[in-house]
């Protein structure tokens, strides 16, 4: 049990973040779970299997990859606990491996958007958008890169580290000056949280400003998204639940307590309608945002939409 908390835990306050990572974090710890339990009895088995679903379901809202990486792995089945261990373990190295290969995939198919000698500005950090840039690099295009610093968790700097390490030529800037670089973009690449059913992207809060300045100056936007980033859910008419995290995090709580008349807003995410998307890359193909309901179709189903893990919301 102390395991499946602390990855909780880290999912929770961020020591693991990003859609992907998050993602392929929970169905390793469900398989890692599951070969924990010490019981014989199914029941007993599955409840507990439910607690940790529901568990690590509660960690982070907005990031769709988590619960259809959750539902991935607890659709096993099973006569016996050694049977529904193999299967979960099955299932949920059968997540983490197609996610890497859609990582690499999504970079294959995104460097052809990218011409030799383009500049590129991206938001956050994001492994699927950061695929796209490594492959254009390792084709040897001249890239350079406009990172945003991506306030206030600062996210920007994980980016330009990465970037730096592959040698490609990255600008740092403050979120604030977004539109006014824009005039030296040829591109925006950036992740994804979530994609709903009608194409619109949710990811970082200021993904939507990056989005709208591109668009103002005709700039193309390019979302790079794995198909389980796509939300089944919202095609029940749900909308993506966008995570309010804690004020300490862009005012100390003694510099706020200085004030009477002040309070903090911190969404972790936006929406940006498809409106001002181009194409959405997946491991799939790239797409445009209005076909977001076939991939959900083709590669998510209904039914992932549709499962419940009541077990931990009862505790
Ligand atoms: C990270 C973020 C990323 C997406 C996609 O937010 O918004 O752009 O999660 O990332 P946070 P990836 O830091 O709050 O988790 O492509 O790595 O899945």
């Amino acid at each position: 049990m102390k395991q499946l908390e602390e990855t909780a835990q880290n999912i929770k306050t961020m020591e693991i973040r990003g859609a992907g990572r998050i993602a392929r974090a929970a169905a390793g710890e469900l398989r890692d779970y599951a070969g924990r339990i010490k019981t014989n009895d199914l029941e007993e088995f599955n409840e507990k299997m439910r607690y940790a679903a529901g568990l690590l379901l509660s960690t982070r809202p907005t990031a769709v990859s988590l619960p259809n990486a959750v539902r991935a792995v607890m659709r096993y089945k099973g006569e016996t606990v050694d049977e529904a261990r193999s299967e979960i373990k099955k299932l949920a190295d059968e997540f983490i491996s197609n996610s890497e290969n859609a990582v690499k995939a999504i970079g294959e198919i995104g460097e052809r958007r990218i011409r030799d000698g383009d500049t590129i500005m991206t938001h956050c950090n994001s492994v699927a958008a950061i695929s796209i840039l490594a492959a254009a690099h390792a084709k040897g295009k001249a890239i350079n890169v406009i990172a945003t610093e991506s306030r206030p968790r600062m996210q920007g700097y994980i980016t330009i580290k990465q970037l730096d390490a592959l040698g490609i030529k990255t600008t740092l800037i403050v979120d604030s000056a977004v539109r006014y670089l824009m005039k030296d973009v040829d591109l925006v690449v950036m992740g994804a949280d979530a994609v709903t059913v009608n194409g619109s992207v949710i990811n970082k809060i200021g993904t939507s400003q990056l989005a709208l300045a591109a668009h103002e100056a005709r700039k193309n936007v390019i979302i790079a998204a794995e198909t389980y980033k796509f939300s089944p859910r919202t095609i029940f008419g749900e909308l993506v639940e966008i995570e309010e995290r804690d004020s300490s995090e862009v005012i100390s709580r003694k510099k706020l307590g200085e004030f009477t008349n002040v309070s903090v807003k911190n969404p972790a995410f936006d929406v940006t309608p498809r409106e001002y998307i181009d194409l959405i890359c997946t491991e799939v193909g790239a797409i445009p945002p209005e076909m977001a309901y076939i991939i959900i179709r083709e590669y998510l189903g209904w039914e992932i939409g549709e499962m419940n893990f009541d077990g931990y919301q009862k505790r």
